[in-house]
Formats: structure tokens, C-alpha cells, sequence
């Protein structure tokens, strides 16, 4: 996949490095807000193994409240810009407004990576007009309120549904079918039910033939599940995602890079037996 002059190879499972430039992030906030140590991190996330960085300046866990498109980009771009240089793996840029999108790539960001999968108002022209690979997930509601009352007769197929009606809206705007990524947007507006049987279902969406991304890191399942605080959730967070990537997902979006591929070189080593 080329990603704004890098490439990043989708044939085998892959890990994403969490970047977020946000003082109240869900699980790191204030560690990497300053410009410098935030370049740091990136870049020890690609000598940990990372073949894609992911930086956002808006937090979208549960209850975050909406961060102003000065605000943002006044977060990002500086990290993009003294990072593109540096990095050989590709950044993406982790947001949902069109002139941070515009502006990521613009200082050099390869992957666009929406939560809301290009719903605001033009944000399909300007991705097409970008020119680099998107990233489509599924949200329900919005960050502030989307874990009030999740509910969906079918989570498996309603979440289908949304995708491919998002990437039958990025093809009639121009961006190509070979350039999206799609994620089913796990603790976005989904019950731990809902998870679990998204997580179980996961062939149902690389069926379609789009390569899968999925961040379960460090989420509130976890969590859930066993009662642990989110600094205590990294054996399941590897769990999980080697269950993904078992099931399709070619891109694991993670805080914790060096561990989450260690685990994923494990099933690369596997699939290579035949
Ligand atoms: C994700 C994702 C993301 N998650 C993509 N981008 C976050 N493509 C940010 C919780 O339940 O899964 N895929 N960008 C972080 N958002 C959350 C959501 C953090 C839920 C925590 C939770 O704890």
C-alpha cells in the first residue's frame, strides 16, 4: 500500500504505534503531549517493530470531549512535520476533520485514519483529493455520549452494513477500492456483547475483501471482562489481538508495539508452515 511516497505491506499481520498528542488521552494522556517527546516515542515505536504510526490530537475514548480544528491541528502538524523526515515506516493521521486531514498529508502523513469513516461534511472530497489510503470505522454515536446505550439487532450485520455503505461512498467519490482499510470500531459505541461478537464474527468483514484494522488496545472490555485498571491490560490487549489477526485483521492498532509484535511475529512464523 503506498502511503504518501512509504509503503506499507499489508500481506502479513502488522502493528500500528499509537501516537496521541492529547493531555486526557484514555491510557497515556500528557505522556507524549510535548512535540519532542512525542518524536521520540514515534521512533522507538518503529525500532519496536511498528510499520505504520498513527498520531491524533483528538481523544475518541469513551466521554472525550470534541477538541477545536486549531486546537488539533496545532497539536499534529509540528509532530507530522518534524517526524515525516525521520521516519522510514508511514504516519496516519488519527482524525475525523477534513482540514486536519488536508493539512496532516500536507506535512507529510501517508494514511488517512477516521473514526467516523469520512461522514462530516466534506470530508470524502478532501480525502479523495489527499490521495492516500483511508482507514472506514464503525462508530455509534459520538465519542462524548456513544457507550450511554449502545443497541443493535444485529451488531455483525448492521456494522457490515455501515462499512459497505461508506466504501460504496468513497468509491462514487473517487478514492479507490484498493486504497481503504476498514474497522469494525471496537468500544465505539458497543456493549462488551457487542465486542465479543464482533471479535467472533471478524471473518464476516474481511470477507469483503478490504484489508482489516482493529484496536482493542488497553480498551474497556478488557477491563470489563476481568476488572483490571487500563495500565494492567497488556496480556489481554496481546490476546486479543492475535484472536484478530487469527481471524483476518492485517493491522493491529496498539499502544504497547515491541510486545504486540513480538505475539504477531508468532503467527507470521506459523502461517509461514504449510
Ligand atoms: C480504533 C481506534 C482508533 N481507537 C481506529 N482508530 C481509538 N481505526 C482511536 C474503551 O472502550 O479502534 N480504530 N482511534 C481509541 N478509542 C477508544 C475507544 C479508546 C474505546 C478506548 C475505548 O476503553
Amino acid at each position: 500500500l503506498d502511503c504518501n511516497g512509504k509503503s506499507l505491506d499489508l500481506s502479513r499481520p502488522q502493528v500500528m504505534g499509537v501516537l496521541n498528542i492529547t493531555p486526557d488521552s484514555f491510557s497515556d494522556g500528557g505522556d507524549f503531549f510535548t512535540p519532542e517527546a512525542a518524536v521520540e516515542r514515534a521512533l522507538q515505536m518503529e525500532a519496536d517493530g511498528a510499520a505504520i504510526i498513527d498520531i491524533g490530537g483528538e481523544s475518541t475514548r469513551p466521554g472525550a470531549d470534541p477538541v477545536s480544528v486549531e486546537e488539533e491541528l496545532g497539536r499534529v502538524v509540528p509532530v507530522i512535520e518534524s517526524l515525516a523526515t525521520r521516519l522510514g515506516v508511514p504516519i496516519s493521521i488519527d482524525t475525523r476533520k477534513p482540514a486536519v486531514m488536508r493539512a496532516a498529508v500536507e506535512a507529510g502523513a501517508g494514511l488517512i485514519n477516521d473514526v467516523n469513516a469520512l461522514r462530516e461534511e466534506a470530508a470524502l472530497e478532501v480525502a479523495a483529493a489527499c490521495s492516500v489510503p483511508v482507514c472506514l470505522m464503525h462508530m455509534q454515536g459520538e465519542p462524548r455520549n456513544m457507550q450511554a446505550a449502545p443497541q443493535y439487532d444485529d451488531v455483525v450485520d448492521e456494522v457490515r452494513e455501515f462499512l459497505h455503505e461508506r466504501v460504496q461512498a468513497c468509491l462514487a467519490a473517487g478514492i479507490a477500492r484498493e486504497k481503504l482499510l476498514l474497522d469494525p470500531g471496537f468500544g465505539f459505541g458497543k456493549s462488551v456483547e457487542h465486542n465479543l461478537q464482533l471479535l467472533a464474527h471478524l471473518d464476516a468483514f474481511s470477507s469483503m475483501g478490504i484489508p482489516i484494522l482493529v484496536g482493542l488496545s488497553r480498551k474497556s472490555m478488557i477491563g470489563k471482562l476481568l476488572g483490571l485498571e487500563v495500565g494492567e491490560r497488556l496480556p489481554a490487549s496481546i490476546a486479543l489481538a492475535v484472536l484478530a489477526v487469527e481471524r483476518g485483521a492485517v493491522l493491529v492498532r496498539t499502544h504497547d508495539v515491541a510486545a504486540t509484535w513480538q505475539a504477531l511475529q508468532m503467527n507470521v512464523a506459523l502461517r509461514a508452515v504449510h
